[in-house]
């Protein structure tokens, strides 16, 4: 379903406001977060809009989701030496704000922050 109002992540994808962009190819695209909760927090989005929750994604697309994946543990590999926690928000009462399916990819110190 492709909604009426672009995702603020869809206007990120067409270059419509700017991000720190980290990763890309034509299916994904990672960011740092513009509220970063520890030294490494990236946002790794799907270019396409039909998804907002990775459940949605799993059950649409599950070669995208793996792909998705596997762009979070690249980003891990450059970044924290491969470690890192995996962050799917799903549902505002979860604290999902942006619902346009995308992974938290969090490393390094956490200070006291909580977890996204
Ligand atoms: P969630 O709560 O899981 O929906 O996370 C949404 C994240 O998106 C949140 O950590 C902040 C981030 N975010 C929201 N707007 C922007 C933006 O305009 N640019 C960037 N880089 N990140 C954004």
């Amino acid at each position: 379903m492709t909604k009426s109002t672009p995702s603020v992540f869809s206007r990120i994808i067409a270059r419509e406001i700017p991000a720190t962009i980290v990763a890309e190819n034509d299916k994904l695209i990672a960011f740092e977060d513009i509220k970063p909760q520890a030294n490494v927090h990236i946002l790794v989005v799907p270019k396409t809009d039909q998804y907002s929750t990775v459940s949605e994604l799993a059950a649409g697309d599950p070669q995208l989701l793996a792909e998705l994946i596997a762009m979070t543990q690249q980003i891990a590999d450059e970044r924290s030496e491969g470690q890192y926690r995996l962050i799917f928000n799903s549902g505002a009462e979860a604290g999902q704000t942006v619902f346009h399916v995308h992974a938290h990819v969090i490393a390094g110190d956490l200070g006291e922050g909580t977890l996204v």
